[in-house]
């Protein structure tokens, strides 16, 4: 039998506190209507090197989310005015999923089904007041754990792993492709000769010259959806103005033609080959129709846009 506070068992935890370095990224929303609670459970926070923030109620708290995006982990009591703790759970689910936010409850009272109330809500973990210190590092590291696997495994998921754009399985998941109504530009840009640049300089330079065009156009396109859909192929959706789009394409398109990579002391120069659409049609319709222009454009000589 260990006593719940000898040294031993104060010592089992330093690998645990150990844990989250002064770099952890994580910001912390503490949701508490009692200032007491609030400055106890900040001050365990803030010795784990978190950032705390702190809202006295349901609706506060979503106030607060709602202007900050990099809140990664709400900790909120039960009991509060204006909106309790497990509504403020069920409000943040319907916004917030298990990879972009992490929650956990606290309770005072001795209602026994809270902690099921909590869960049910979307919780990841529920404490109850007063609660042992260890414990509560225990949950929060658990808790922080699940969230960082959770986020490794959406990225892991949807992301291309050579270029760091979205895939394939994303962009069709993406409201933006299911939306049929909206009207929206899309298009399809792929490397001329690709296969050439892997011949000469190898299959690595190549992979290279895929990691530059990708950054280009996500430089040139930050407010769209630039995916990679084959190997030296990638597609961009866009929901404004289709004029932009072809402007912002036209130059990307010189830029490319007119500037010549040093890799791995090779000089290489590469175009790429666009077609493009813009219409109110369904995402099917509008690949097919953007890949009809992108075959237009190789036949026409490549290195140009077609529409
Ligand atoms: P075109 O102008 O008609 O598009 O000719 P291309 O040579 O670019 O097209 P083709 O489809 O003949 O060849 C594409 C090449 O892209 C073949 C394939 O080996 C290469 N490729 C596909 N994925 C990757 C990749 O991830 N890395 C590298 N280095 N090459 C890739
Ligand atoms: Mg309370
Ligand atoms: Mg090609
Ligand atoms: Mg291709």
């Amino acid at each position: 039998y260990i006593p719940k506070d000898s040294p031993s068992c104060i010592a089992s935890i330093i690998p645990i506190l150990n844990r989250l370095s002064k770099n952890s990224s994580h910001k912390v929303l503490l949701v508490d209507d009692s200032i007491t609670a609030r400055k106890y459970t900040r001050s365990l926070l803030e010795r784990q090197y978190l950032n705390v923030i702190e809202a006295t109620n349901g609706e506060h708290a979503l106030e607060v989310m709602q202007k900050d995006s990099e809140i990664s982990l709400v900790i909120t009591d039960y009991a509060m005015p204006e909106r309790d703790g497990v509504s403020l759970v069920k409000e943040l689910r319907k916004k917030y999923s298990l990879n972009k936010l992490a929650i956990i409850g606290l309770s005072g009272s001795d209602e026994a089904s809270l902690t099921a109330k909590f869960l049910k809500a979307g919780a990841n973990d529920f404490l109850t007041k007063p609660f042992n210190q260890e414990e509560f590092y225990c949950r929060l590291h658990s808790t922080l754990n699940i969230l960082d696997s959770e986020r490794r495994l959406y990225h892991l998921a949807n992301q291309d792993y050579l270029t760091q754009t979205w895939n394939r399985r994303y962009f069709f998941d993406h409201p933006m492709s299911k939306n049929h109504q909206s009207p929206r530009c899309l298009a399809l840009i792929d490397i001329d000769n690709f296969k050439a640049i892997n011949d000469s300089f190898g299959h690595h330079i190549g992979d290279m010259v895929l990691i530059e065009l990708a950054t280009i156009l996500k430089n040139y396109f930050p407010d769209a959806l630039v995916s990679r859909f084959g190997g030296e192929e990638f597609c961009i959706l866009y929901g404004n103005s289709p004029h932009i789009f072809e402007q912002r394409l036209e130059a990307m398109t010189n830029e490319i033609a007119s500037s010549e990579l040093t890799i791995l002391s090779n000089k290489i120069k590469y175009t790429v080959s666009t077609g493009v659409v813009a219409a109110e049609s369904n995402i099917h319709d509008l690949l097919r129709r953007a890949d009809e222009c992108l075959y237009k454009a190789k036949s026409q000589g490549r290195n140009c846009i077609v529409k």
